[in-house]
């Protein structure tokens, strides 16, 4: 189940573990990445000292590469930067905007970039830019999100830029990633299903609202503020929903997420936090280790492709 982008990022399977602040830390990335997929850790708002200690983890779990999602809205963005590129991090995803002004510091320290898009009109102006991929990200997706869904984003993106595509958002399974690899993606990016793996420091609390979690239950909140982020109906999301209806300002909805995911994610306050996750959660149903993850998705997807050319074959 190799395509392209194995070879260029040096990984086994076509499956890569989405940076997710304060929930992908060193422990899981460096479980996928030695699973043979690519472990991103998650930056977030995080401070350099910090996300070195997270990329020294992975080192010790791992020679194998790993990944750094930079949060180019973080007010650390600089340090963190430097420190990618000084530890020579094999690959940089970015989120929040565009990377553009931090190339040529990332090629510098040998990392290979790949900025996540919801639009063609992004992938093609980044496409401009001495990138290795986009991770085209639909709004199924969990945390911060786009409009268009990744049915309707993959082929467009494929359509429009002359670099390999992951596809990201709503893909939990063997079927998710066929369904993406047909839509012309190279790899997949999931992020809610490595929420419930074991390796991931995520409070039980947040994995429990997940595995328990129905088709409807991950909404949008904070449209309002031009940040759309998904997550699973709570005491919170009610509360911006309120917020949104009474005309809130821009700074009072933003206030009162604030710090919300930390709650869910390190306290286990999965009410008033903020439990971000995607529509695909209804489909997860067990934590799993990041390696049995990664192979139940290629078995089925293997099994699932050969059961349908042997249909059509028959026909
Ligand atoms: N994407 C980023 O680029 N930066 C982040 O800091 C980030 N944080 C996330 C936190 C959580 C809890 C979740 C669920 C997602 C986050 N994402 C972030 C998006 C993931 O990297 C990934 O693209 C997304 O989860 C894929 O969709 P899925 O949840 O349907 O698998």
């Amino acid at each position: 189940f190799k395509t392209d982008i194995c070879d260029i990022l040096e990984i086994e399977y076509p499956i890569i573990q989405g940076g997710m602040a304060w929930v992908a830390t060193g422990e899981l990335a460096g479980a996928v990445s030695k699973a043979g997929g690519l472990g991103i850790i998650g930056s977030g708002n995080a401070p350099a000292e910090i996300v070195e200690q997270e990329i020294n983890k992975v080192r010790e779990i791992t020679d194998k590469p790993f990944g750094v999602n930079v949060m180019l809205l973080s007010p650390y963005v600089e340090e963190v930067v430097d420190l990618v590129a000084e530890k020579e991090v094999p690959v940089v995803t970015t989120g929040a905007g565009n990377p553009g002004k931090y190339i040529d510091r990332f090629l510098a320290g040998g990392c290979k970039v790949i900025p996540v898009v919801s639009s063609s009109a992004l992938a093609r102006r980044m496409s401009r830019m001495e990138i290795s991929a986009v991770i085209a990200e639909g709004n199924e997706a969990g945390g911060h999100i786009g409009d268009l869904t990744t049915m309707t984003l993959i082929p467009q993106i494929v359509d429009s830029v002359d670099v390999p595509v992951i596809a990201a958002g709503g893909i939990a399974d063997g079927r998710g990633l066929l369904a993406a690899l047909f839509l012309g993606a190279q790899a997949v990016q999931l992020g809610t299903r490595f929420v419930c793996a074991e390796e991931c420091q995520a409070s039980n609390e947040y994995k429990e609202k997940i595995i328990n979690a129905r088709d409807r239950d991950a909404v949008v909140s904070a449209r309002s503020t031009g940040h759309p982020v998904r997550s699973l109906k709570n005491t919170l999301t009610r509360k911006l929903d309120k917020l949104e209806a009474e005309s809130a300002t821009k700074e009072e909805i933003e206030k009162a997420g604030e710090g919300a995911l930390r709650e869910a994610v390190c306290e286990g306050r999965v009410d008033t936090g903020s439990v971000m996750a995607g529509q695909i959660s209804g489909l997860i149903k067990n934590i799993l280790s990041s390696e049995e993850i990664i192979h139940n998705i290629i078995n089925e997807a293997e099994d699932l492709l050969l059961k349908t050319c042997k249909e059509i074959g028959e026909e």
